[in-house]
């Protein structure tokens, strides 16, 4: 750690998936990243003494809290971080922006739009810095193929076409855990997964015009349970109950550049474990990423040699890939754990130089805005405009 850097105190609230993920971020970052800005895991909040000690213990953390509010309300903490489920974050987000600290918050952003143009409006009040856990963003691949997309080597966009596959709910003896539950959750494999493709497409290609959708449930009802770490959970009783958010997602959208999107989430695609993909068609060439294959990118060029064309596969695990020089020489390969570490580098550099790298609280409304208009084209049947729905939300907003 250099003399002059800054140490940034985080206190997080939850420690499951997400929290072991961030955890082990905020732990390796200064193994490989030196941006003038450190964390330091000061504190982390549960509800259970006994879960949440033995988390502090496991993640790294000095002390523990009870109570989040405590923890939000200590002046030795600069940093909150949300990892609790969807509807704990407007609440704790509001509180913690409030408090005068900065958040990085998991996503979705909210339950709903209006919640998150709620946290939207309270961090740009504040001079905090904000950011949603959007991870895959941070993939090199990814930011490689950004990179190949801004400097127009694939033309105009004419398609997108991405999808999220998983397959750990398909048992129907799988328990109602809190992902199942609409009050929690929000929506299904809609707006925990279906996110994740969203906030990809818009920072690759744009901004989405309008969207149709369908949503469906394939298993209504499941025994009560909860989540037990990971992906995994156990059953606590024979009594059912009924699975009130989507099973998948399917959806098409407009982007406002013209370009043309299909989109599929699904938690019911048998094989796929976490294929988070996305294929993209401009004038150009084409570009393809698979995260369970993730340090590949796999791109066509129309101007490539006649006889010599088709897609070739790209390690993006050398020097000149976004954020490889921080690891390994070329070929050592990173991996998923690795996406957090690059996104809370980002973090870093934005507190120690005052700015909320993306995806901040305006992409995490945006994202969003695009969750809720699938939503009410599935009941609708017809088009929804995305900007016309935050626009709505905005309005309620100022009148509420
Ligand atoms: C479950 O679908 C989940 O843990 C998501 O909540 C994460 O955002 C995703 O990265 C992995 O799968």
């Amino acid at each position: 750690m250099g003399i002059n850097t800054q140490q940034v105190r985080v206190g997080m609230i939850g420690y499951q998936f997400m929290g072991k993920a961030h955890s082990h971020a905020y732990r390796d970052i200064p193994f490989f990243f030196d941006e003038g800005c450190e964390p330091i895991q000061q504190a982390i909040a549960g509800r259970n003494e006994e879960a949440v000690k033995e988390a502090a213990s496991a993640l790294g953390y000095a002390s523990y809290e009870t109570d989040w509010r405590t923890l939000i309300k200590r002046d030795d903490i600069d940093l909150v971080d949300i990892v609790t489920p969807n509807n704990t974050h407007t609440e704790m987000a509001i509180a913690a922006l409030e408090a005068g600290k900065h958040v990085l918050c998991e996503k979705p952003l909210a339950l709903s739009l209006l919640d998150a143009e709620r946290m939207l409006e309270v961090a740009e009040k504040s001079n905090a810095i904000h950011m949603v856990s959007h991870n895959y963003r941070y993939a090199p691949a990814v930011q490689y193929a950004k990179k190949l997309i801004d400097e127009g080597r694939l033309g105009k966009i004419f398609h997108v076409r991405a999808q999220y596959l998983q397959d750990f709910i398909m048992d129907p003896s799988f328990p109602l855990v809190w992902r199942l539950k609409k009050e929690v959750t929000g929506s299904g494999a809609l707006g925990d997964i279906g996110a994740h493709i969203i906030d990809l497409s818009r920072f690759l290609v744009g901004e989405m015009k309008e969207v149709n959708g369908m949503l469906e449930t394939f298993v209504k009802q499941r025994p009560i349970g909860e989540m037990s770490g990971g992906l995994s959970a156990s059953v606590d009783s024979k009594e059912m109950g009924e699975v009130t958010v989507d099973d998948a997602a399917i959806f098409m959208s407009r982007f406002e550049n013209g370009a043309l999107g299909i989109f599929e989430a699904t938690r019911f695609a048998a094989g796929n474990r976490n294929a988070n993909r996305f294929e993209i068609n401009g004038e150009k060439g084409s570009i393809r990423w698979d995260l369970e294959n993730m340090n590949n990118l796999e791109v066509f060029f129309t101007d490539d040699e006649e006889g010599l064309q088709g897609f070739r596969t790209i390690n993006c695990t050398e020097e000149v890939h976004p954020y490889i020089r921080a690891y390994w020489p070329a070929g050592h390969i990173i991996g998923y754990e690795h996406t957090f570490l690059n996104m809370i580098s980002e973090l870093m550099k934005g507190i120690k130089n005052g700015y909320s790298p993306k995806p901040n609280f305006e992409d995490g409304a945006k994202n969003q805005a695009v969750l809720e208009a699938v939503q009410q084209s599935n009941e609708t049947g017809g088009w929804v405009n995305v900007a016309q729905l935050r626009e709505q939300a905005r309005r309620k907003l100022i009148h509420s």
